[in-house]
């Protein structure tokens, strides 16, 4: 391993590292299984998003402190969306991120509870971003429009409707389903350092382009990795949109195309930040990670 790739991947276990920090902050004084599950929930993960948001920040000066509430804020719903996601009534998954989901470990209304006040930290944390207060309202219309209806919640109900659906998604369908249900929380972290700084117009939508991009082929990288993963390396089940019938990337394009797909969204996605010239790499570099990842 070069020294600049162990370098970049030291900054980003950093991120991940502080992004967490506000959330163990704003818990430490609760006690009782719901907090200990908003704790266990937040535990595991990659910290894409708050990568994200912490990385695109710096390419606008906003330091890690200043950005940690802001990329904290997203993982929490984020975590949010993972607990709720794997109840029974939705995926009814037993394993996420190698351990038990929140509901095994503890019950069904824990996890309900823990999920719901996850998602009410993440607005509380939100007060804490170091910005002006146009800037921090700005960011909270935009989370709540990312994670609501028009969002991560509308894209999933979509998704539940399709199960039930005479006729399988289209492509276009799909496409649009998955802005809402990833795409969205991903958009948000990507453009929140340049709402933090207030920046003009054209740097705020070539980050909207580097995350819509970037979502979609998250999402396309999910899809290939329920067909090809392992669930040692994934932490959770496999195997279960092909066994539900479920409509994918993988299912109408096939994996090689679907593949090709992602690698030429993540092209687009990269291209979009030359604006930003040699400040953009991490950026850079965790797209490409986001198709080549086995977890
Ligand atoms: C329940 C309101 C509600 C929404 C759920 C995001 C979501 C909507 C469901 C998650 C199901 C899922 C596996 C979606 C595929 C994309 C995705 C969000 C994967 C998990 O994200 P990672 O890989 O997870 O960033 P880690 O564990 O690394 O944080």
């Amino acid at each position: 391993m070069s020294d600049g790739l162990a370098d970049h991947r030291a900054a980003l276990a950093l991120d991940a590292e502080l992004a967490l920090a506000p959330i163990e902050t704003a818990l430490a004084a609760q006690e009782g299984p719901v907090a200990d599950a908003m704790r266990y929930a937040v535990q595991g993960g990659k910290a894409i998003r708050a990568v994200l948001v912490m990385e695109g920040a710096l390419l606008f000066g906003i330091d890690r402190a200043m950005s940690a509430p802001a990329a904290a804020a997203i993982e929490a719903i984020h975590a949010y969306s993972l607990i709720h996601d794997d109840l029974p009534c939705m995926d009814d998954d037993d394993m996420r991120r190698g351990k038990p989901t929140v509901h095994r470990k503890w019950d069904e209304a824990t996890a309900v509870l823990a999920g719901d006040a996850l998602q009410a930290l993440a607005f509380e944390l939100i007060c804490d971003a170091v910005c002006p207060d146009t800037a921090r309202l700005a960011l909270v219309r935009g989370l709540s429009r990312a994670a609501g209806v028009g969002g991560m919640v509308g894209g999933q109900a979509q998704d539940i409707a399709a199960e039930s659906a005479a006729a399988p998604l289209t492509l276009d369908e799909i496409t649009g389903l998955q802005a809402g249900k990833t795409g969205a929380l991903i958009c948000w972290a990507a453009t929140a350092g340049a709402v933090m700084a207030q920046a003009p117009a054209s740097r705020v939508r070539a980050l909207q382009t580097y995350g819509e991009c970037l979502g979609l082929a998250f999402q396309i990288a999910d899809d290939i990795l329920d067909v090809e993963g392992d669930a040692v390396m994934t932490g959770k089940a496999v195997g279960k949109d092909a066994a539900a019938g479920k409509a994918t990337f993988v299912s109408l394009l096939g994996l090689d195309a679907a593949r090709h797909r992602a690698t030429s969204l993540v092209d687009t996605a990269c291209d979009a930040l030359s604006v930003f010239g040699e400040e953009a790499q991490s950026l850079q570099a965790l797209a490409r990670f986001v198709i080549s990842r086995q977890n």
